[in-house]
């Protein structure tokens, strides 16, 4: 039943932000698929007779790639695999069942926030037995395997039946087929005030939890209406479809708009949020206002203590590098430890693993905890909604007393998307040879203290990883952040982060664009990103 096919390497198996995300025609490029897993198993050791979780957000191909690592786990010698029903599982569940199940590792299909369908979008990560991203030095190993690759091993067993509950036998693999709910289901009881929540559901408070046709759907449901009783229909779009009704399931300003219309109209409900494809980002809209991720992740470190699960206070905030300030301030008033890292969440697992931080989050709509290994959406909703109940009091209200307390970090991403890849990479290395001669200069009245190519030196396995984002910094602490994004299937995506902090409670309600126009100005004169990339403004603002 086990064979060994030959196969030859394809040269562009280098995992990026988030592991391999490629358009679906290349990955139904015969062996494509096979090439990788097998690549992640070679990397890999010590996993005979061992579990396997496999899952994915239900975009097109799931179901095949299913199938096929199924196949492939038998071959290699796994002993088991455990599979979510109908292929589903969230980033977050996966790195849950991983963890609680004490499994080796996982496989997770999922190309995130990118669009899925025949022509769009499909990926592949590996988690590890803690249930977080592949650390940079296991992917670097997966891609010199993909590069030197020759063969993989696959068992030619029928179809495995994913969407029946139970455990079969197949080549030598026992495959459970496991509810992708309950479990994420019960952690999240254990970390919250249900029955506070169902309180707060009960009293007439309206929420609105838009699925946007991805994985987050059943969850929400299984959470929000039956657990905590919230009202039908407070969840929307909750069906996983294979394309996500041809939107992207991307929750920002731009993808979520209709959300944004209608927490901002005049009947909002109290509060609205949204998650991505595979459920580990979320949107968090008050009733007439916006929370910043950035932002929300500094409100949720500082209210954490209210939800049970945290009761007992954090151990420390860590944040991408390109996240604002914001938690800086909080942890500095807990006095707890502040870490920076670079973009991408394998970064917080070292962190995580050694207890030195509870809360992570990214300025993408990533936010999560030592709960699991992974960014959580529904998660960061679920602990918005036990504050709320806790304190008694609107989101809006929430955000503004913590901008009064702690000043507020005006911040802004904008994505240039799809710009050649050779102009998009011209615009970084002309900013990186000029690092040097930046500092003591001026740029729209703003005096440059210091710019530099971010390199993290991780504190936990004393690993370096370099070229993380070239920063610009101000004389009083704004600061330019660029990169370009690992995570786009076509052409190159350049991130540019723009921050200012702003003390003065009489000047917290300023339009964002319009309080960081010097600072979006200077960038550009910085940076000549119209010149670079021929584009006269961001293809995405958030
Ligand atoms: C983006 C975000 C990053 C996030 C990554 C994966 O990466 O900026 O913060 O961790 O996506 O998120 P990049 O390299 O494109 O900037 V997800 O929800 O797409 O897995
Ligand atoms: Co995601």
């Amino acid at each position: 039943m086990i064979r060994t096919v030959p196969t030859k390497p394809y040269l562009d198996q280098k995992p990026g932000t988030s592991g391999l995300r490629k358009k679906v025609p290349v990955f139904q490029q015969e062996h494509y698929a096979e090439n990788f897993i097998q690549s992640i198993f070679d990397a890999l050791d010590g996993f005979k007779g061992k579990t396997l979780v496999i899952g994915g957000d239900g975009r097109f191909y799931n179901r095949e790639v299913i199938q096929k690592a199924i196949a492939m786990a038998a071959a290699n010698g796994f002993g088991k695999v455990m599979v979510g029903q109908g292929g589903i599982l969230s980033t977050p569940a996966a790195s849950h069942v991983i963890r609680k199940y004490k499994t080796f590792g996982g496989i997770i299909l999922s190309a995130s926030h990118n669009p899925g369908g025949p022509h769009e979008d499909f990926g592949i990560k590996y988690n590890a037995g803690n249930g977080g991203p592949a650390p940079e030095k296991l992917t670097d190993a997966i891609f010199a395997k993909t590069m030197a690759i020759s063969s993989f091993k696959t068992a030619d067993i029928d179809p495995i039946d994913i969407d029946t509950i139970g455990t079969v036998k197949a080549a030598g693999v026992t495959v459970e087929i496991i509810d992708p709910v309950a479990d994420y289901a019960e952690l999240m009881e254990s970390l919250f005030d249900f029955d506070a929540l169902r309180k707060l559901f009960k009293s007439g408070f309206r929420m609105r939890f838009d699925a946007m046709h991805a994985v987050t759907g059943p969850y929400a449901k299984e959470i929000l209406e039956n657990r905590l009783g919230a009202p039908n229909g407070t969840c929307r779009n909750f069906k996983p479809l294979p394309d996500f009704g041809g939107h992207h399931p991307d929750p920002n300003l731009v993808h979520a708009k209709h959300l944004y219309d209608e927490m901002m109209g005049a009947d909002a409900p109290d509060f609205g949020a949204a998650s991505d494809g595979d459920g580990d980002r979320n949107l968090i809209i008050g009733k007439g206002i916006f929370v910043t991720p950035s932002d929300s992740v500094a409100m949720l470190a500082a209210n954490a203590r209210l939800a049970p699960g945290y009761k007992d206070g954090l151990k420390g905030i860590a944040r991408s590098m390109p996240t604002s300030g914001a938690a800086d301030r909080v942890a500095e008033k807990l006095g707890i430890g502040i870490y920076e890292t670079p973009t991408g969440w394998k970064f917080f697992g070292n962190l995580l693993d050694a207890g030195m931080a509870t809360i992570c989050g990214e300025e993408s709509a990533g936010t999560g905890s030592n709960h699991v290994r992974e960014k959580d959406g529904l998660w960061a909703v679920l602990l918005w909604l036990n504050i709320l109940a806790a304190r008694g009091e609107s989101c809006k209200q929430v955000v503004t007393e913590h901008w009064a307390a702690y000043g507020r970090n005006y911040y802004s991403r904008h994505d240039y998307e799809e710009v050649e890849s050779d102009r998009a990479n011209a615009l970084v290395d002309e900013l990186r040879a000029k690092l040097g001669s930046l500092p003591g200069t001026n740029v729209r009245g703003l005096k440059i203290a210091n710019a530099d190519d971010f390199a993290y030196h991780d504190p936990v396995d004393g690993s370096t990883s370099e070229h993380q984002g070239i920063r610009v910094l101000f004389e009083g602490g704004s600061r330019v952040v660029f990169r370009l994004s690992g995570t786009g299937t076509s052409g190159a995506t350049l991130r540019v982060y723009i921050e200012r902090y702003e003390p003065d409670k009489a000047r917290h309600d300023l339009d964002t664009q319009e309080a960081l126009a010097d600072l979006i100005a200077a960038a550009d004169d910085i940076a000549g990103i119209k010149s670079h990339t021929g584009r006269n403004k961001p293809s995405v603002i958030t």
